[in-house]
């Protein structure tokens, strides 16, 4: 079959699978991806995620021919999620209620994913003939941004994500390498122009340069893939994001366009109502066995009880909601250490003249047992907040 026709054909198939983006490139990179992810990792910006530093890994990211024997041709996929619902005023004035990623609000992407993209593999491999196949879904050493501009999928933005100029950047990508050799797209174009709204929106300046987000100040790093004691500084500037976070995308001009002009085809990812600015008083009470209840199907179980309880504290704290002192109070005897330190911050922050007595007495008999030195450390500094009211 001719190599435009094939081609076609494969892209009507992954939009029978529930893809809405199809396009092909050859597994290369280029110096500018490269060289850009190269720098990104001696800058240590992966911060905590290890396996993107790690030397084997990173030179299969930029040699995506290490990933298949005698691959020739990378089909880059794309499916739309259902963008945020609400504006980024809308979620940020609210006191009582916590900000999910909109990728979080329905179930895990990765598994809905894997299934139409095995889906199409089995298509290709009759469409095909004889040939080998891989498929990838985030997680693999693979730089998704890079095939997919390359693939003309999408250009990367200064926030380093992929957009469309249809479909805006509410997209997650996934992969299937082949041997065949397939009739190749021409690579996207960049229509960022003077634009800059993504950087100066973004709460903790983690776009340090267009097109350089530095994880360690990014919140959906903060949140989601960092398991430890959150810098103070930071988060002051957290808000009331307590998984992932979707500022750049929101205010990007072409994300506007998207959601004026498109419907979702099909959407497994559908969001499920109590994700959507949920209450943050009722996520701070689920135990163990709540919390694996709620988060079941959902990506939202990767920050485990304890990183989404230290999100909530967190996001209580910054509300100056004085409602949240009891549930604070509350958790201060929780068996995690990451839940009883954040606690105390949040306490202090939103401690008044009238419980600051109640409050130091609390935390200073906590000292004398506490075993956990990051918790000590946490106390200390609500101590000092306290006597300085
Ligand atoms: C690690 C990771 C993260 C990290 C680091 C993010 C980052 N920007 O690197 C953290 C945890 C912070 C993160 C957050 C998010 N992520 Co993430 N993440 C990844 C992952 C696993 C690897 C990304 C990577 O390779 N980073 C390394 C750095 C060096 O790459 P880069 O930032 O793309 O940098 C490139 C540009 O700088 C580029 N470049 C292009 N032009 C130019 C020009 C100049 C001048 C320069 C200097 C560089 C340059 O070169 C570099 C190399 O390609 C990918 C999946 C995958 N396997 O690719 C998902 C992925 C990027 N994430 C995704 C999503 C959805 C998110 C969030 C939106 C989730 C959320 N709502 O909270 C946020 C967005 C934050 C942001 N603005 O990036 C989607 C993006 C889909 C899309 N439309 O683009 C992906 C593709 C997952 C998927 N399979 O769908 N993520
Ligand atoms: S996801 Fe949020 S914190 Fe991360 S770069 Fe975008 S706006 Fe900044
Ligand atoms: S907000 Fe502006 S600069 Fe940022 S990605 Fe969108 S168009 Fe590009």
């Amino acid at each position: 079959m001719q190599g435009e026709k094939l081609k076609t054909l494969i892209r009507e198939r992954a939009l029978g699978h529930g893809f809405e983006l199809c396009h092909v490139t050859r597994p290369e990179i280029g110096t500018k991806h490269a060289d850009a992810l190269q720098h990104w990792v001696e800058a240590d910006m992966q911060g905590d995620m290890a396996w993107m530093g790690e030397a084997v890994r990173l030179e299969r990211r930029k040699d995506p021919q290490s990933m298949l024997d005698g691959v020739k041709s990378v089909i880059a996929l794309a499916m739309r999620y259902t963008p945020p619902q609400y504006s980024l005023d809308e979620a940020n004035a609210e006191t009582e209620r916590a900000v999910i990623t909109s990728y979080a609000h329905g179930d895990d992407y990765h598994d809905i994913m894997k299934k139409r993209i095995k889906a199409l593999a089995l298509d290709l491999d009759e469409l095909l003939g004889k040939h080998d196949q891989r498929v990838f879904v985030d997680t693999a050493p693979v730089l998704e941004h890079a095939l997919a501009e390359n693939a003309g999928l999408g250009w990367q933005g200064k926030h380093s994500l992929t957009i469309h100029r249809e479909l805006g950047s509410w997209l997650l990508l996934g992969e299937i390498f082949t041997t065949a050799e397939l009739a190749v797209d021409e690579s996207a174009t960049n229509h960022c122009g003077t634009c800059s709204a993504c950087i100066d929106i973004c709460p903790t300046q983690a776009i340090i340069a267009p097109y350089v987000v530095d994880a360690r100040l990014c919140i959906s790093y903060l949140t989601i893939e960092f398991d430890g004691f959150i810098p103070r500084e930071l988060r002051l500037l957290m808000g009331n994001r307590i998984y992932g976070c979707d500022d750049c995308q929101q205010v990007c001009p072409w994300n506007g366009h998207a959601a004026k002009s498109h419907r979702l085809k099909s959407d497994l990812l559908n969001p499920r109502g109590e994700n959507v600015l949920p209450d943050l008083a009722s996520i701070l009470q689920l135990d163990v066995e709540g919390f694996r209840e709620s988060y079941r199907k959902s990506p939202i179980k990767r920050t485990k009880r304890a990183g989404l309880l230290r999100n909530v504290c967190i996001a209580m704290g910054n509300s100056g909601n004085r409602g949240f002192i009891a549930g604070l109070l509350a958790v201060l005897g929780d068996e995690e250490p990451l839940i009883r330190g954040h606690a105390a911050w949040a306490l202090a922050r939103l401690a008044g003249a009238e419980d600051r007595d109640s409050l130091l007495s609390r935390l200073l008999d906590m000292q004398v047992s506490e075993q956990d030195d990051s918790v000590r450390d946490e106390l200390a500094a609500s101590i000092d907040e306290l006597r300085k009211l």
